[in-house]
């Protein structure tokens, strides 16, 4: 995957139909990008980036008090923003195009449980492949927290930047001691990708998104990247109002793939500098015909040997195997059955929660998720001795 041998021309060549294309159709997925940019890794695997910090998220569930839950939800999600939008730079060297899942593919997880912290379990599922869409729920049951969502993405194409509009948002609920429920509505944040024209595509996040809990608490998110006001990369500042007030009552500002403090006390509120945890799945040997890994394996090993010849040719495999099914389906006037989630037309909970904040749109749809994953991690077969 190394960019050595790349010449300028194919960049440009490449971007400027990436551009052109990208303006047109909105759905990114599709393009056929030179090996260069491609990564060895599904879509399906990034609702992970959401609990990389398993005891940010466990926390959440020891805060007392409604103020203090929706700065721990706040201090959580900005946590997980380096994860999301700059890891592939890490490892990679720059932003990637990931693999296009195909419907129906599965990818399951956990982070154990480690210093009291619970279980943390994962599951996702490609629930539409054009557009693309994915569908996940992560839950610590041993703390009663959970987190459903669903993420798809709408481009465009603005001063040589591409301009990736996330459809699709977040649902956390934590069980309080009450025995009620306090959920929290989050958005998701505009994403502009610079860099295309020096072939080393980076990720800036910009506009504002919202955190609305059910106990009135809003925390509105700007971002303010390099390029804009601020002129430093990947810079946030977040406020937190009390319920039915337009008034910040606590303001958090500084980096979000570094550090940033509490302004009214000066004090640390986010530091993800050291290391993160990432998600603990099954050896791809012991995995399913529709898990991520197992899916992709070849074209993964293709990638990260640079052979793709091979990445391409099985990739092939993998589309025409799909078209066929659709083909099959049609004949036989049968639709694909999601397998862990149901589709919603209208989010009730994103209706009541969004109109606490004007969110647009005023309505969303939504996977709601069926309680039905595969025990995470599996129970190992009980082994009989012979006597
Ligand atoms: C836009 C993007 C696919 C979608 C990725 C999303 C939005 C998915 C949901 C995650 O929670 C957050 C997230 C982070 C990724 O950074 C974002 C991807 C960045 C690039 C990729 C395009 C489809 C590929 C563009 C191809 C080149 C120009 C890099």
């Amino acid at each position: 995957l190394s960019q050595v041998n790349l010449s300028i021309p194919i960049h440009l060549s490449w971007l400027q139909r990436t551009v052109r294309i990208a303006s047109f159709s909105g759905d990114l997925s599709s393009l056929t990008a030179p090996p260069f940019i491609l990564s060895p890794v599904s879509l399906t695997e990034f609702p992970a980036y959401w609990c990389e910090r398993p005891e940010l998220f466990s926390a959440i569930a020891d805060a007392k008090t409604d103020e203090d839950r929706s700065i721990a939800v706040l201090k959580w999600f900005i946590s997980t923003l380096k994860g999301q939008y700059t890891s592939r730079n890490e490892k990679m060297g720059s932003e990637k195009k990931p693999l296009n899942p195909i419907l129906g593919e599965l990818f399951y997880g956990y982070w154990p449980n480690i210093n009291n912290r619970g279980q943390t379990n994962l599951v996702v599922e490609q629930v539409s492949h054009h557009p693309p869409i994915t569908a996940y729920y992560i839950e610590n049951k041993d703390k009663g927290v959970h987190l459903r969502g669903h993420s798809a993405q709408k481009t465009s194409f603005s001063s040589g930047s591409i301009i990736v509009k996330q459809i699709g948002h977040a649902i956390l609920t934590v069980d309080l001691p009450s025995g009620k429920q306090e959920n929290f509505l989050i958005t998701l944040p505009k994403l502009r990708i610079d860099g295309l024209w020096y072939g080393s595509p980076y990720i800036e996040l910009t506009d504002t998104s919202f955190i609305q809990s059910s106990s009135g608490w809003l925390s509105s998110i700007e971002y303010k990247g390099k390029g804009y006001f601020s002129g430093e990369s990947h810079r946030y500042k977040a406020v937190v109002s009390p319920p039915r007030s337009n008034n910040a009552k606590h303001t958090f500002e500084g980096l979000w793939h570094t550090t940033s403090k509490h302004v009214n006390t000066g004090k640390v509120f986010t530091n993800v500098q050291g290391p993160k945890e990432e998600v603990t799945v099954l050896d791809v040997e012991e995995q399913g015909e529709w898990e991520s890994r197992k899916v992709w394996k070849f074209v993964s090993k293709g990638i990260r040997e640079g052979d793709f010849e091979v990445a391409s040719r099985e990739k092939s495999k993998i589309e025409n195997e799909q078209r066929q099914r659709r083909r099959d389906e049609a004949a036989a006037g049968t639709k694909w059955e999601l397998k862990h989630f149901d589709y919603v037309e209208s989010d009730p909970l994103y209706e009541d929660l969004g109109i606490l904040f004007k969110a647009v749109p005023p309505t969303e749809d939504a996977y709601l998720y069926k309680s039905n994953a595969p025990t995470i991690p599996p129970t190992p077969t009980p082994t009989t001795t012979a006597e």
